[in-house]
């Protein structure tokens, strides 16, 4: 029976319906193995070695390349109208960049303007994505304002729309921005449902005082806008924002972490948080800086502005990209948020009014291998984790994306660590002529992209089909983030989600003695040491210790003479808790 997607006209059911990709490292959060995975109608039913496969299966041979599963970019903003501008990139020309760079599910942000109803917002968001998406694709929503009705409108949206995450902003006066009270409002309404409240995590009222004081000295150059809202701006709201969930008891997920002093105020206040606080930083943050906003070409300053700024401090990416490597920070997006030139120029005369947002849905996994895999910072299991599995677990949709293993849809990647290109503008897939990271060399990419079974990256070539991705409810009480009480840290004092994605808050609470917990960590870094690290060559640091700098394990070796040990996985089978430990 050949199926054809009505959008597309696309014959999906044909021999792209089995497949398997063979001789490959399956490299998952937890483990690295060898082993070959055989997918069909689009959910992976096998893994492992001298696999039974039916005739008629297209075989891909992934010898000296890594399998992962494929990225979720858990930030992205599709066809968003802000400041008077319409992001330039919609649902299908920005899923289909993030496909060419390895990503294959994403989550974009509904938001409301002030007085909107929250239902009214999502039915459009839908309608906009729905026939377009090339990948699956969640939504969080924005609480953009609130009253009784807002409240209803969350509960709505938890209870028949599939959402679990809401959006609050900080900053942004006179358009999203909620005071204190209102944010209270918004982590406790969070908490009843067992939803995650999300944060834009800068000081609005600091921002609104200091632009005025900079227009008026005669400041409009992009230059402006970092020197409006530095990192001490940002650093505080984040410790306010931890306070204010803290007294309301609810989880806390903190969007596009940019500065060495926002990670600070972040360690702090985990150590007297109730419950996990989850860290996100972007692809801009590791991948260039904030010199670029004094650069003389305005279309050039004005197309790194976005909020937070990058920082000028020349050591930020290497913080934030040790951060990422230590647990500091969960995860990593994009906040793709692309305006063409014409909508950038807005701002020619006053900073003020250049529309917010730059690119990173494409070159987001790219870039990281380059900064922090191929720097020695950060190990392949890490990577997976920070780009697909721990999204996948904050926002409940493992153990059906975020991992390769059986069960699992098949959004899979295989990685060639050694495929080299340089990024630019002219071979990007955005609708913009400008990318942030132009110029930049990075030695790793995907050569093939395979979303719910369909080779979409083929060998370098990109065959999207529009309309193949499919909204992806996200339900509460998720397991990694709810979990009865709060769990006990080995002092016995609270302690949140930095504990590594292996041993997530929620997992923490499941009668695990500190002592065990003590036990798991040795054991899952004790992982480390035998099944995943970096291409320096060096020793790799004691047990316990998350620092890369002195691994043993080496890219091209591991890749060239697979490691004696053909498969390392530690006792958490992705998504379940297995009997023996936990
Ligand atoms: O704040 C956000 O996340 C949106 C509006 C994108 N723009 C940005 O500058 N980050
Ligand atoms: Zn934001
Ligand atoms: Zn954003």
């Amino acid at each position: 029976m050949a199926v054809v997607n009505s959008l597309s006209g696309i014959n999906i059911k044909s021999s792209q319906n089995r497949l398997l990709i063979k001789n490959g490292q399956v490299v998952n959060f937890d483990g690295i193995e060898e082993a070959d995975v055989y997918i069909e109608d689009g959910i992976i039913k096998q893994v492992g070695r001298n696999l039974i496969i039916p005739g008629g299966t297209r075989t891909i041979d992934a010898t000296r390349k890594l399998v992962m599963p494929g990225g979720i970019d858990p930030h992205t903003h599709f066809e968003l109208e802000m400041m008077g501008a319409k992001t330039a990139d919609d649902f299908y020309k920005g899923t289909r960049a993030a496909v060419a760079g390895g990503t294959t599910t994403v989550i974009d942000f509904v938001l409301p303007n002030k007085g909107q109803s929250l239902i009214e917002a999502y039915n459009n968001w839908r309608e906009k994505a729905d026939n377009k998406v090339c990948c699956d694709y969640g939504l969080h929503v924005g609480v953009t304002w609130w009253s009784p009705s807002v409240k209803k409108e969350m509960q709505q949206l938890v209870a028949e729309h599939g959402v679990n995450s809401f959006k609050v902003f900080m900053a942004y006066k006179d358009t999203w921005m909620l005071d204190d009270y209102e944010l209270c409002q918004v982590f406790e309404t969070c908490a009843e449902l067992k939803a995650l409240p999300q944060v834009h995590a800068e000081n609005g009222h600091i921002i609104a005082r200091n632009t005025e004081k900079l227009l008026a000295a005669g400041v409009t150059t992009p230059e402006g806008h970092e020197l409006s809202r530095d990192e001490e701006v940002e650093a505080e709201a984040v410790n306010r924002a931890c306070v204010i969930a803290n007294q309301m008891n609810a989880p806390l997920y903190i969007v596009h972490m940019m500065s060495k002093s926002a990670v600070d105020a972040l360690r702090n206040a985990r150590l007297r948080q109730r419950r996990a606080i989850i860290g996100e930083t972007l692809a801009a943050t590791v991948g260039t800086d904030g010199m670029h906003y004094t650069n003389a070409c305005f279309r050039h300053a004005a197309a790194h502005v976005l909020s937070p700024p990058l920082r000028p401090d020349p050591d930020t990416p290497e913080a934030i990209i040790k951060a990422l490597a230590e647990d500091d920070l969960q995860l990593i997006g994009s906040d793709n948020c692309t305006f063409t030139e014409k909508d950038k120029e807005k701002g020619k005369d006053d900073f003020t009014k250049i529309p917010n947002g730059v690119n990173g849905v494409e070159d987001r996994m790219a870039i990281l291998w380059q900064k922090a895999v191929n720097t020695g910072m950060m190990d392949p299991c890490r990577f997976v984790a920070v780009t697909s599995a721990t999204a996948a677990r904050v926002f409940n949709l493992w153990p059906a994306k975020g991992c390769v293993a059986v069960g699992s849809d098949a959004d899979v990647v295989v990685w060639d660590p050694q495929l080299e290109r340089t990024i630019s503008a002219a071979a990007h897939h955005h609708a913009t002529d400008f990318n942030i990271f132009e110029g930049t060399r990075v030695v790793g990419s995907p050569q093939y992209v395979i979303v719910n079974g369909r080779v979409c990256l083929d060998d370098g070539e990109l065959r999207v089909a529009e309309g193949l991705g499919k909204f992806l409810p996200t339900p509460a009480n998720c397991p990694y983030l709810y979990d009865g009480k709060p769990p006990l840290s080995p002092q016995g004092s609270p302690r949140y989600a930095s504990e590594s994605p292996q041993n997530s808050p929620a997992r923490v609470t499941n009668g695990n003695t500190p002592t065990e917990l003590h036990l798991v960590n040795k054991q899952l870094d004790g992982l480390s040491v035998s099944g995943c690290s970096t291409p320096t060559g060096r020793k790799m640091r004691e047990p316990g210790q998350r620092n890369l700098q002195n691994s043993t394990f080496s890219i091209s070796k591991e890749v060239e003479g697979l490691d004696t040990k053909t498969s390392v996985r530690v006792r958490n089978p992705p998504g379940g808790k297995s009997s023996g430990l936990w």
